[in-house]
């Protein structure tokens, strides 16, 4: 299947809620979140088929963070990787028809990505962000650099929020991949429906 044209990608760790999981899963769904990751650091099967049931209820691919093998066993649409996990080339055998995407970091990075199989590339930190403990962000110059250089779609990731949306949309941003903007927000749908609108067009 050939990969979407989504927008606006949640990583959805369920212990990286404000409130209650579920309900802010349903929320970020109904808001416009148009695709989603799972992103677990800990097994957590039960969670899993839950997120899986919330996002086919809602029509929204799932796809599997790290691990590649829950990916094709717990029948989401794909898995995405990062520099230091599983390498691109076996990921994208193993994966078959199923999505692949990576996550990149420089333009170097982004051209190997897609040379590799790549169905969509994350790329950043764009901003800093305790999610993931970057401290700084990359230069709007690289952002700009990497938006002319893609070839499959690419999600800006890494601190993006309503209030710093704007400029990356002028460097050529039109994909997020977002966490805390959403789950940690107040009202998730609200968060999730005002980035979906910045998005389009
Ligand atoms: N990769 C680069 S930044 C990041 C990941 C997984 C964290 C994104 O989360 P947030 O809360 O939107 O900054
Ligand atoms: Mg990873």
């Amino acid at each position: 299947m050939p990969f979407p044209d989504r927008r606006l990608y949640l990583l959805f760790t369920p212990s990286g809620c404000a409130g209650e999981p579920w309900a802010t899963l349903t929320a970020a769904l109904r808001g416009g979140v148009d695709l989603v990751q799972w992103r677990s650091k800990t097994a957590d099967p039960t969670g899993y088929r839950r997120c899986r049931e919330l996002c086919g209820e809602a029509g929204v691919p799932l796809l599997v963070n790290d691990d590649v093998m829950l990916a094709i066993h717990g029948r989401a649409h794909g898995a995405h990787v990062g520099q230091d996990d599983m390498p691109a080339i076996p990921a994208r055998k193993l994966l078959g028809d199923l999505w692949l995407g990576v996550s990149t970091h420089d333009v170097d990075q982004l051209r190997a990505a897609v040379a590799e199989g790549a169905d969509y590339v994350g790329f950043g930190p764009c901003h800093p962000t305790a999610t993931k403990g970057y401290e700084q962000g990359l230069a709007p110059a690289v952002i700009e650099a990497a938006c002319a250089e893609r070839s499959v779609p690419l999600y800006a990731i890494g601190g993006i929020t309503t209030a710093n949306l704007i400029p990356l949309r002028l460097h050529g941003v039109d994909r997020i991949a977002v966490s805390s903007a959403i789950l940690q927000a107040a009202d998730p749908e609200r968060a999730a429906g005002e980035l979906r609108r910045m998005l389009r067009g």
